[in-house]
């Protein structure tokens, strides 16, 4: 069985309860029951939401050397955090990006992420299906490609 974590940063907790124009109405709670159903057979997917950088960063410190994968949404710290890209280049663990909206279709300061060169990669734009592709991608490159 892998281990994959799923963190998600700042008011992605308000998921399905504002803004659905942009980011769904879907909560991320009946998500994940659906992705852990999903990868059930393969790997255990647990998750973090914390609107606190610290937490963010303590984190991905606790599982970032000993699991398989992580998938990380910092929300607004995408956009403002040396100290989160430091966190991530510090694991060994791969870590993909990813943005629920299109951040490139959105206001110019959406467009620069402190996280994206010290990731695996970055999915935006597709909505919580991002998650599960991340997800797949770490199944696959696990598989091909043990180490970071
Ligand atoms: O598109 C994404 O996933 C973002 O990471 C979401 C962040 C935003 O700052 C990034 O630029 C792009 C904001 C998360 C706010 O989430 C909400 C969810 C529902 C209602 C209100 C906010």
């Amino acid at each position: 069985m892998k281990e994959f974590h799923i963190i998600n940063g700042p008011n992605l907790n308000l998921l399905g309860k504002r803004e659905p124009s942009i980011y769904g109405t879907a909560t991320f709670e009946d998500f994940l029951q659906a992705l852990q159903a999903q990868f059930a057979d393969i790997a255990h997917i647990e998750y973090f939401q914390s609107n606190h950088e610290g937490a963010l960063i303590d984190k991905i410190q606790e599982v970032g050397f000993s699991c398989d994968g992580i998938v990380l949404n910092a929300g607004g710290y995408t956009h403002t955090s040396i100290a989160l890209r430091d966190a991530i280049s510090a694991i060994i663990s791969p870590v993909v990006e990813v943005h629920i909206s299109n951040v490139y279709a959105r206001e110019e300061f959406r467009h620069h992420s402190y996280l994206s060169a010290v990731c695996k990669g970055v999915i935006a734009g597709m909505g919580l299906h991002g998650y599960t592709f991340a997800l797949q991608y770490l199944h696959l490159h696990h598989k091909l490609l043990p180490a970071k």
